[in-house]
């Protein structure tokens, strides 16, 4: 099948993040994709050699799209350019027309999952959203990932990177916007020896002095491939936004998560759905320390136990890793609403 994503990237990283990673996803299952973006300047380091089967075009208004390809995806609502979708019209059969959403753990997600909206032109778009149950469209896991995370050879890796752990040193990754609970959590790693790997932009401005006990280590932007791996070397990963999320629930071990922010508030509610579905209470401190690194509550309560912690975070996954993944839905949700 040819595919065309469009995707119009709003702030930060992760809607070119999640675009690309679909798209290579797809590419390997033997699809040919088309991915569409109006700024692309981040696939520099996040996929500087590219995916067989994926083709990069820019997104400019005015430009010419060509034909539609048989599955039209639009990431997050963004509105594929009018001529475009005309020509989808025109199309006999009309391509099958997705709206990718975001990701959330709410309860709206089961319901509008799979909605039909009616269009002009007499098309349809179906919206297809990502999330954490059976009755979701599910997680990106690309065929092999956790067999690769199996196989991972850590020390390699981290060599290869010019990342040297000193012996009982405990590895802890920092992806994160603004947030002034960084010097409470600098003070609670240095606690016991850490390695603190700082991602560019946010954490490094943010950490610049460290406590004795804490070393820092900053590093450049990975491949999107790498900073996976990253995940997987560290004990404890500090993620943000959506598709890090994902990849540090992918990686076993614990995690915090910064929310997006929302000027509105209702990423309070969306953090409070993801620890339910998550089931944090069995992990005591952990809701705390969540809502304490969102901002959502007072004081700094610290670390939870890493034992307790670890089992939730390994038992979540291999829970989720036994439902069909986001690639692997969309294939058949898309197989079933095409012709013949
Ligand atoms: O960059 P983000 O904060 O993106 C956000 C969220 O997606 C949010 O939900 C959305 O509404 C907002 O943008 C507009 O975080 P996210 O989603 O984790 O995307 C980061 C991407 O960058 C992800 O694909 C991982 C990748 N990455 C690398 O490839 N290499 C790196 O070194 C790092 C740090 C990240």
């Amino acid at each position: 099948m040819r595919w065309d994503i469009f995707c119009r990237v709003i702030d930060n990283f992760g809607d070119v993040g999640v675009t690309w990673r679909l798209a290579r996803d797809l590419a390997s299952r033997g699809q040919a994709v088309r991915l569409w973006l109006d700024d692309s300047a981040a696939l520099a380091w996040m996929a500087a050699s590219g995916a067989p089967g994926v083709e990069v075009r820019a997104w400019a208004d005015g430009d010419d799209f060509g034909d539609p390809g048989d599955i039209v995806v639009e990431a997050f609502g963004c509105d594929p350019p009018p001529g475009f979708v005309a020509a989808m019209a025109q199309r006999q059969p009309p391509p099958c027309w997705i709206n990718l959403e975001y990701l959330s753990a709410e309860d709206y997600v089961e319901r509008s999952h799979g909605l039909r909206s009616p269009q002009p032109g007499g098309l349809d778009k179906w919206f297809f959203y990502p999330g954490f149950t059976a009755r979701t469209g599910g997680l990106l896991r690309e065929p092999g990932l956790l067999a690769a995370r199996a196989a991972f050879d850590r020390p390699a890796w981290l060599a290869a990177q010019g990342i040297e752990a000193r012996a009982g040193e405990r590895l802890v990754s920092l992806f994160c916007y603004d947030n002034p609970a960084i010097p409470a959590l600098l003070d609670s790693l240095a606690a016991a020896p850490t390695l603190l790997l700082l991602t560019p932009g946010a954490a490094q401005h943010q950490v610049q002095q460290t406590p004795p006990g804490l070393r820092t280590i900053a590093l450049p932007w990975l491949a999107q491939s790498d900073y996976d791996r990253l995940l997987w070397a560290c004990d404890l990963n500090f993620v943000r936004g959506e598709d890090s999320l994902v990849r540090a629930i992918w990686a076993g071990a614990p995690f915090v998560w910064q929310i997006y922010p929302q000027g509105d508030g209702v990423h309070a509610g969306k953090l409070a759905a993801f620890l339910a579905r998550f089931g944090a209470a069995a992990v005591p401190g952990l809701a705390d320390l969540w809502s304490a690194w969102n901002g959502l509550r007072a004081g700094w309560p610290g670390l939870p136990g890493a034992s307790a912690w670890q089992r939730a975070c390994a038992g979540w996954c291999d829970g989720l890793a036994a439902q069909d993944d986001l690639a692997t839905q969309l294939l058949a949700f898309t197989q079933r609403r095409l012709p013949g």
